[in-house]
């Protein structure tokens, strides 16, 4: 229709020219549409309770992850998107669960960019997490970060890194374990990102894992600093290769009992 062709070439030609370029034929309608796209996008704040389901934004990817499901005798978990400001994300997860052992859900934010780069080619991954969590009760669950490598680029997981900034009656794995049951650690009080950590060091069966959780059991409500420092760490101390590639970058909560209700303001991983 020859009215809505023309409208598009005003359009286009508003659009562009502070660019200053030069405005497209009327009939390059390709010129217009990814500038339209990028003006009606909207984040998806829905609430998503599937098992499996997963929402999609420019730099994130949100994952209810919920599978140790069935190993529960009841529950549920759900979750949605509340902001989007640049790289940084607000969401919030609420979940119950009760009977069964292990992990029933890992509701995450999952980095969706500049992955695959093999540490030795990664200068940072700057991270922010500002959270608060209501449970009620007494609940078993951690809020961490869980980042996996592996020794071919999108190849399968072989190390899993955790940072933990929350600890609610859960334990990390390990190979190794005090008289009083609790896991030990293979390092104490290593400084990094501002805080305190102890290093445990594990199989689950399909990773070798290692964790960060706070010396002196401290909540990290918010966290604000460099991840690669982590990962610089593990190769200059506990031999981890700087020729594997990180595959999986992400940060959220895994929930094994109880109730309770997380809400990030702000979420980021940066990696360049
Ligand atoms: C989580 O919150 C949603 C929205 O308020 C609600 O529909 C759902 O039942 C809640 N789920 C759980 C497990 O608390
Ligand atoms: C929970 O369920 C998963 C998936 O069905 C299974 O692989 C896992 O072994 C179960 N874990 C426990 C602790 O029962
Ligand atoms: C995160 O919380 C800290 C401490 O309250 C605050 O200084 C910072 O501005 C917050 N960051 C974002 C991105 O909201
Ligand atoms: C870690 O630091 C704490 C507090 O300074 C101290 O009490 C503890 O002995 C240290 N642990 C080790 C293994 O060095
Ligand atoms: C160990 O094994 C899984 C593969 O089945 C991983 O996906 C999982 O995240 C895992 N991690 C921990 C900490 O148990």
């Amino acid at each position: 229709m020859q009215f809505s062709l023309s409208i598009r070439f005003v359009l286009s030609a508003l659009l562009l020219a502070p660019l200053g370029l030069a405005a497209p034929a009327a009939t390059d309608d390709l010129a217009v549409r990814p500038v339209g796209d990028v003006l009606v996008k909207r984040l998806d704040t829905g609430t998503y309770c599937g098992q499996w389901d997963s929402v999609t934004t420019t730099y994130y990817i949100l994952y209810l992850d919920q599978w140790g499901k069935d190993n529960a005798s009841s529950g549920s978990a759900c979750a949605s998107l509340t902001s989007e400001s640049g790289t940084s994300l607000g969401w919030k997860t609420n979940w119950t669960w009760s009977g069964g052992s292990g992990v029933k859900s890992y509701t995450n934010i999952n980095a969706k960019t500049n992955l695959n780069k093999q540490l030795s080619a990664i200068s940072s991954i700057k991270s922010t997490w500002n959270w608060s969590q209501s449970s009620s009760g007494s609940i078993v669950a951690n809020i961490a970060y869980d980042l996996f490598t592996s020794s071919t680029s999108g190849g399968s997981n072989e190390y899993e890194i955790m940072i933990w900034l929350a600890n609610y009656n859960a334990g990390p794995i390990s190979y190794t374990y005090g008289s009083d049951g609790k896991p030990t650690p293979v390092a104490s009080n290593i400084s990094l990102a501002g805080k305190t950590w102890n290093l445990y060091y594990g199989s689950n069966g399909s990773n070798l894992v290692y964790s960060f959780l706070t010396s002196d059991g401290s909540t990290v409500t918010s966290f604000n600093g460099d991840i690669n420092l982590f990962f610089k760490y593990l190769t200059s101390n506990r031999g981890l290769s700087t020729s594997q590639y990180l595959t999986t970058a992400q940060g959220g909560t895994e929930a094994t009992e109880g109730t309770a209700t997380l809400t990030s303001s702000a979420f980021s991983i940066v990696i360049t």
